[in-house]
């Protein structure tokens, strides 16, 4: 299944060879930190020497001089023209879709799953690509905890390259797949109190959150990976409950009872947390303290966990006050925010454990630009990737991304106009 991607990663590593320093450049969530760090850990290893850099997206300036070899991680595909322009050999390491056609100015590799028969959006991440890549520079087998970090990251699921990569952690004894709840470690109380994925809605609300225990029969104060399995099933029944109440997507219920990654070689064993960490680190502009934890500096964890733990506070106040502001349009419901901190986690948030029968678009107003966060599901008919591109090409932005989870940046001034043509676009797409 991975035998078209490897050849390609094979190019990549020919290309590496000929140079001896290269940047790399990557995206500052979990599968971009994630992907840099397999591609860091595969050249340290080597004793190549290298640069690495992180960045909110190719509207950003890569610098180079010609002799270097740039990498491009977790970016890249999307973004033809800005490619086309780097006078420099380039390899991109991505899985977003490619569009358009790049001209490269001297020798590019472009692995992407895309380009190799697996569809890029949930079967291999960024970082399962550099994983592939820096399997086939050296024996990086143990980096498989990280793949997994950027298919957690991405949302992504476990079938095809995705399935393949760990199938073989397991069967190396790097990861161990159990049975059980999707939830971080800690005591009971306080993982569901500070929980946003799965977003429970406890926040603020102790009283609450004692009667939900009590009626479930399970000891606040218990860690909840000791458990026992009845008070494990009852706590699991009493969530998806409380998910079906708040009006949560179906697959949300399913990746929460579904299984549990255990990463034997990371700092952080329970992969939804060590991801957690990451994205947080990543988000409050640490990506350094999350590349580090994931390179497995043990001297960074302490503060990455105070950083993972404020971001949570954070964004579950921001939740708080941000859930009277949802408004409604014909097929949509939105969000417009001034200086928000977040963009991206508020639509996660909102269109899988509150609206999630309808697409989410959320507009945050912030130094001079518009930055557009648009969320679906697979049970909405709507290519969210399609209408963010559309809709903000008719008001002079840029826009694109995946099927459920697409972005945009637009000109403030034409919020108004961009948001009705998202919602006639999602209309046209549903049907209506
Ligand atoms: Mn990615």
């Amino acid at each position: 299944m991975l035998d078209m991607l490897k050849a390609e990663a094979r190019k990549a590593v020919k290309l590496l060879e000929r140079h001896e320093f290269v940047r790399i450049y990557t995206h500052y969530d979990p599968d971009g930190i994630s992907a840099g760090a397999i591609m860091a850990l595969a050249l340290l290893r080597l004793g190549k020497r290298f640069q690495l850099r992180f960045l909110r997206g190719l509207n950003d300036p890569v610098e180079y001089d010609s002799d270097d070899l740039i990498i491009l991680e977790d970016m890249g595909s999307g973004y033809p023209d800005v490619v086309s322009e780097i006078d420099a050999d380039v390899i991109i390491i991505d899985h977003h879709y490619p569009v358009g056609r790049i001209e490269p100015k001297k020798e590019l590799v472009h692995v992407n799953p895309h380009l190799a028969g697996l569809d890029g959006t949930f079967e291999l991440s960024a970082s399962g690509t550099a994983y592939v890549v820096a399997n086939v520079l050296g024996d990086n087998r143990d980096l498989i905890g990280l793949a997994i970090v950027g298919m957690l990251g991405d949302k992504q699921k476990l079938v095809g390259g995705n399935a393949e990569i760990v199938r073989e952690g397991v069967e190396n004894g790097y990861v161990e797949l159990k049975r059980g709840l999707n939830l971080h470690s800690g005591k009971v109380r306080e993982v569901l109190m500070l929980s946003v994925e799965p977003y429970l809605d406890f926040y603020g609300k102790e009283d609450e959150l004692d009667e939900f225990l009590a009626k479930a029969k399970v000891d606040g104060d218990k860690d909840v990976d000791e458990l026992s399995e009845e008070e494990t099933h009852r706590l699991a029944d009493a969530i998806v409950l409380k998910l079906m109440k708040q009006g949560a997507y179906v697959g949300v219920i399913e990746e929460f009872i579904g299984r549990k990654f255990v990463l034997k070689r990371e700092l952080v064993k329970n992969a939804v947390t060590l991801t957690d960490i990451v994205n947080a680190c990543g988000r409050l502009s640490a990506c350094s303290i999350g590349f580090a934890v994931c390179v497995r500096d043990e001297g960074y964890l302490e503060k990455a966990m105070e950083i993972w733990r404020k971001y949570r506070i954070d964004l579950l106040e921001e939740l708080r006050r941000r859930r009277e502001e949802v408004r409604e349009g014909e097929c949509i419901r939105f969000i417009v925010m001034e200086n928000a901190p977040a963009t991206g986690p508020v639509a996660t948030v909102f269109s899988r454990y509150l609206y999630a029968d309808r697409p989410f678009v959320a507009v945050n107003v912030k130094n001079g630009r518009a930055k557009v966060s648009a969320r679906s599901n697979d049970s909405i008919g709507v290519d969210l990737a399609e209408v963010m591109r559309k809709a903000a090409e008719k008001v002079g932005g840029r826009g694109g991304g995946h099927r459920v989870a697409a972005g945009a940046n637009i000109d403030p001034d034409k919020v108004d106009e961009f948001i009705r043509e998202v919602d006639r676009l999602c209309c046209m797409q549903l049907g209506g």
